[in-house]
């Protein structure tokens, strides 16, 4: 890729977070931003707690919980465990170091900051180059109905355990809510060399961010090349619900549902090697790798074929332009 482009990379939390890591690693400093899907969002014992937006922080400040995939690391549970004890809501965990960050999150949205100037703000503070921008300021939240009722998000996820058979997703607030300033501004750099979908869940991750107007519009007019990575391999995510969700909702588990969805917006695909057999039903060019990302090298592997795979789609655009 040209070593003087940014990056642009839409997320949710620990699947997307561990390629926003390869990026991070591979895009020179101060280039990449990574923005996160705030459906995931809620209010709990009166705290603003925006999950994958932290997950996307401590993930590219070395300071997550590798094994939880989310919260931090060396945690301590003192809070957790005197709330318990007061008879307090415990079925979702707040670890003490965690906790700080939703504390002064909340304090500072009370005072009037807007989320992004504040993530932004938590990036720098815990050293970080790579810009992290939450989706919008404006109040998303997705829902999920379910045979057993309608579930806000947390519910759905940590309280029912994605339990519950889905028969629809909505993202409440997302038409009108609106790109953050900061956003904005990153949209606008002439050296954009890529927009990367992350191989985040696309119902629960992605599509939050997608169902903003403002975003959709965007990355049909963006001039870089956009580029998926697929979140499934050989028919199954590596964590999380996706799969599951898919058969629910009536869908083929394939990528090819996936590309389908991202039509009109993607320039390309990339799909994992245990799947190439599927590469010639993509109608977006595709690229076959290796997506399973256990180390940090798989992950800044999987960051410059990616990267590469841009830089292809955007050579080949301006040879049949003339
Ligand atoms: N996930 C769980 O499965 N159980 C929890 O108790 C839990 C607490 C939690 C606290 C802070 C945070 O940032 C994330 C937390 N998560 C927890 C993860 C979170 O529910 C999911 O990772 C995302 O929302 C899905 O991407």
């Amino acid at each position: 890729m040209n070593p003087r482009g940014s990056v642009l990379a839409l997320s949710g939390g620990i699947g997307g977070a561990k390629l926003a890591l390869g990026l991070q690693g591979v895009v020179g400093p101060g280039r990449l931003t990574v923005v996160v899907n705030t459906g995931d969002d809620f209010e709990h014992l009166g705290l603003a707690i925006s999950p994958d937006v932290d997950t996307t922080l401590y993930t590219l400040a070395g300071l997550a919980n590798r094994e939880l995939g989310w919260g931090r690391e060396t945690e301590s549970w003192h809070f957790m465990e005197e709330l318990e004890r007061l008879g307090g809501e415990s079925w979702f965990r707040l670890g003490d170091k965690d906790l700080a960050v939703h504390v002064e999150r909340t304090r500072r949205l009370a005072a009037g900051e807007p989320l992004s100037e504040i993530v932004a703000d938590f990036a720098r503070r815990l050293g970080l180059a790579t810009q992290v921008l939450p989706m919008t300021d404006d109040r998303v939240r997705t829902i999920v109905e379910t045979a057993a009722g309608t579930l806000s998000f947390q519910r759905y996820f940590v309280q029912h355990r994605c339990e519950p058979r889905v028969t629809a997703i909505r993202y409440a607030g997302a038409e009108q809510a609106q790109l953050p300033q900061a956003v904005l501004r990153e949209l606008d750099r002439p050296d954009l060399a890529a927009v990367v979908i992350c191989p985040s869940n696309p119902y629960l991750s992605i599509e939050p961010i997608l169902a903003i107007p403002g975003w959709r519009a965007w990355l049909r007019s963006c001039r870089a090349p956009v580029i998926a990575v697929s979140p499934l391999i050989g028919g199954e995510a590596v964590k999380g619900p996706t799969a599951k969700i898919m058969r629910e909702l009536g869908l083929e588990v394939s990528p090819l549902t996936i590309a389908r969805r991202y039509a009109g917006i993607i320039g390309g695909f990339v799909l994992d090697q245990v799947d190439a057999a599927l590469a010639p039903r993509f109608e977006a060019p595709v690229q076959v790798a290796s997506t399973l990302m256990r180390t940090l090298e798989d992950k800044e592997r999987l960051a410059r074929e990616v990267l590469d795979f841009a830089e292809f789609i955007l050579t080949a655009r301006s040879h049949t332009q003339g």
